[in-house]
């Protein structure tokens, strides 16, 4: 079943996730569901409160056949290189908003699956960049809080427009 994407601006969005403490056949169903709306807006990743839930899950896919997809459940990033990127990033609820941000190179993060399993990866390059991006979703963090304040105050100025004029 496809989710409604919250859009930046959404309350929902500022308030942190809970950690899972069991795995259920909603989480199950709710993690596939994340796939599928993810899927079908072309994102490469998604967290559980861009559709309203605030609860520890992400799901990544960077891959263009839809073929490497990861749940995950509690994600916490437990190493960093101190290398940084600086690359263009976008977000399933910023539509049509691209800038440049600083990011880790090279992060390994913890999570569990969702037979429950405790996983650990190391990811390098633009799966890195999307990890980063999805936990701090799950932290009430989005990525314009990272730009200086002139450049995020004008994405803002163009969102309060699309408002206006209903096109958000
Ligand atoms: C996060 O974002 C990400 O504006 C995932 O019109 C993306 O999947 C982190 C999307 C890139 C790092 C680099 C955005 C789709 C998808 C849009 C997404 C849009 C349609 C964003
Ligand atoms: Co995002």
């Amino acid at each position: 079943m496809k989710l409604k994407i919250i859009k930046y601006g959404n309350p929902i969005l500022r308030k942190k996730s809970e950690i899972i403490y069991e795995i259920s056949d909603y989480l199950r169903k709710l993690s596939y569901d994340m796939l599928e709306t993810m899927y079908a807006m072309s994102g490469i990743g998604l967290a559980a409160p861009q559709v309203g839930i605030l609860l520890r899950i992400c799901v990544i896919d960077i891959s263009l056949e839809h073929k490497s997809s990861i749940i995950m459940l509690n994600p916490k990033i437990i190493l960093v290189d101190n290398n940084k990127i600086y690359e263009k990033e976008g977000c399933l609820s910023l539509p049509g908003f691209y800038e440049s941000i600083k990011r880790f190179k090279k992060i390994s993060v913890d999570y569990i699956d969702l037979d429950g399993r405790n996983k650990k990866i190391e990811v390098t390059g633009l799966i890195a960049k999307v990890m980063q991006h999805e936990i701090d979703h799950l932290d009430a963090k989005i990525f314009v809080d990272y730009l200086p304040n002139w450049k995020r105050k004008i994405i803002i100025k163009k969102i309060k427009r699309k408002i206006k004029i209903g096109k958000w």
